[in-house]
């Protein structure tokens, strides 16, 4: 019988062996990927009471509830792959590579001083107080600037892995995306060309279930927003969003596919928006959803599934799984003895730095904006 195309297809996808790489990881990378879980919640919860405490402006867009697909896809790359995340993933800008220390500065990543400088929008953020969250990037660090036009990173990700290749590289560039920033035709035009090209572009898609206010079933006709790829004849991957295991395992498989020179995939890690969009729309939020429908959202909390994962496989004790016990508590019901103390020392040297930097001076104003003639 003749292969179709789409037998094609499901072949690329079934040459997925999952499981295969959560396996090979040791008892301290796990007690490593729960504390990136605790730390990912902290940034969180730490960065809205210090709203609630006037001591921070501006806009925060919640990572809560999805800190596994940040730390399961960042844990396997390899330094100089590189990341482009967006409004959804501030962490990021700090968690890569972090497993080469988290206070060591030169580590392929972010300092916690400069991403906490830049919330509070002071002289020593990289975007120098022009914005308050993901506009910023670093060549050096191999983090690709966000854009605020959704999917925008993806063409520049296409770029950056083509360019990569001329020069004789092997990176891999990770981009990601919302699940309604797939409805964007940049979206397609740039994975297409990915395709076409074979570069070493893996897109995550992060489906928190809703985009603004808008909820998946408006989005698109298809239940796994992973089908996406069968357009350009590329592997879809769906992982459990909320098991920092399954991300880490599909989106290293995407990101070896890649590297070995087959070509571009999508991961699409299923989870769900804890929160507003952002903390304007908290209240809004909870109009628009249906209560059942967060807290059914919200039941499987990321941090939890690690810690059942560890107690069964030996690596905890269901004593130590109670000491720090910030899974399932909104900002306000969470305090610093629900987290592990070397959490809340990392975060706070962020933050304390960050309120000590200066604003930068009024002249500075037009920097970047204007061309300057010698
Ligand atoms: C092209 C474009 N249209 C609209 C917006 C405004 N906007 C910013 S984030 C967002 C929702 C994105 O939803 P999704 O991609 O699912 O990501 P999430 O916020 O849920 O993580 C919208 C509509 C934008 N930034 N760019
Ligand atoms: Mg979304």
């Amino acid at each position: 019988m003749a292969t179709t195309e789409a037998d094609q297809r499901k072949k690329k996808s079934d040459a997925f062996q999952y499981g295969t790489y959560s396996a090979k990881l040791t008892a301290d990378d796990h007690k490593e990927m729960l504390l990136q879980l605790y730390l990912a919640r902290y940034f969180d919860v730490r960065l809205i009471k210090e709203k609630k405490r006037g001591r921070l402006t501006g806009t925060l867009y919640s990572s809560h509830n999805q800190e596994a697909v940040l730390v399961g896809s960042l844990y396997g790359l390899k330094p100089k792959d590189w990341i482009s995340p967006i409004h959804r993933d501030m962490p990021a800008f700090f968690m890569k590579d972090i497993k080469a220390g988290w206070r060591n500065l030169d580590r392929m990543g972010m300092s916690v001083q400069q991403v906490c400088a830049q919330v509070w929008g002071r002289v020593d953020s990289p975007g120098r107080a022009r914005d308050n969250w993901s506009h910023i990037g670093s060549r050096s660090k191999h983090i690709i600037h966000s854009t605020s036009m959704l999917a925008g990173t993806i063409p520049a990700a296409a770029g950056v892995a083509y360019a990569d290749r001329l020069s004789g590289g092997d990176a891999v560039v990770l981009t990601y995306n919302g699940e309604g920033s797939t409805a964007q035709g940049v979206f397609h035009e740039a994975i297409n060309f990915a395709a076409v090209h074979s570069l070493p572009v893996v897109t995550v898609i992060e489906n928190n279930q809703w985009a603004y206010g808008t909820p998946t079933y408006l989005e698109y006709s298809q239940e796994d927003f992973a089908r996406r790829a069968d357009g350009y004849g590329i592997p879809g991957l769906v992982a459990d969003g909320q098991n920092v295991l399954d991300v880490y395992d599909k989106v290293l498989e995407a990101v070896d596919y890649a590297r070995s020179g087959k070509g571009p995939s999508i991961v699409e890690c299923k989870t769900f928006r804890a929160y507003g969009h952002g903390d304007h729309d908290d209240d809004r939020a909870a109009r628009y959803r249906p209560k059942e429908e967060v807290e059914a959202g919200r039941a499987r909390d990321p941090i939890a599934v690690m810690k059942r994962i560890m107690v069964e496989r030996g690596l905890m004790t269901q004593k130590e799984a109670a000491t720090y016990a910030a899974e399932g508590k909104s900002a306000s019901e969470v305090s610093n003895e629900d987290f592990p103390p070397d959490v809340v020392a990392y975060l706070s040297e962020g933050i304390e730095f960050a309120i000590n930097s200066p604003l930068p001076p009024a002249e500075e104003g037009g920097m970047w904006v204007f061309r300057e003639e010698n």
